[in-house]
């Protein structure tokens, strides 16, 4: 029985991290967790792009330029919606996420979701580099290992 599983390896991969300002102090650690993880596992430092965007509504907008430009093999989203007192929270999370699922498959460029939902900035900073490790670090990881899985689904294809 055939199985395939991508490897998170980033030689020669061209990666854009798309961050939201909004709740900057969060998600600046989960850039750093991102930067972190594809450095690591191999990607240049110049082949990373960041990109930066006011708040978690306005990622998929870049992400659609991003993966459209087609100069990149994955994408890394980053963001971090806290629950306030009003339904905003729900909108922004879930549309945020929608949108860039949307793209994803449009563009069939992977696309890792570092995008915090939390109901407190507490919980947000256990995410962010704390005690529940740093979602940026996994969302790079996810869209190294799904760039590489494609790429051999796609020889699969050819096969
Ligand atoms: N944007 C976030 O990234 N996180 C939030 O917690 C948030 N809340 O709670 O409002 C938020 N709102 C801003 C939104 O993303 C847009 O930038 C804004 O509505 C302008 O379009």
């Amino acid at each position: 029985m055939p199985e395939f599983a991508g490897s998170p390896v980033g030689q020669g991969r061209r990666i854009a991290v798309v961050v939201s300002r909004f709740n900057e102090a969060i998600t600046q650690c989960l850039v750093d967790g991102a930067m972190d993880a594809l450095t690591r596992h191999g990607v240049a430092y110049d082949d990373i792009d960041v990109v930066w965007v006011p708040g978690a509504w306005e990622l998929p907008a870049a992400a659609r330029a991003l993966a459209a430009s087609d100069r990149y093999h994955a994408l890394v989203a980053l963001g971090a919606v806290i629950r306030g007192d009003t339904p905003h929270f729900d909108v922004v999370a879930r549309e945020s996420a929608r949108g860039l699922a949307d793209i994803g498959a449009d563009y069939d460029t992977p696309i890792g979701l570092g995008v915090l939902t939390c109901d407190n900035i507490d919980q947000a900073a256990a995410r962010a580099g704390g005690t529940h490790g740093n979602k940026g670090w996994d969302a790079a990881l996810a869209a190294l290992e799904m760039a590489d899985l494609l790429d051999r689904l796609n020889v699969a294809d050819e096969g």
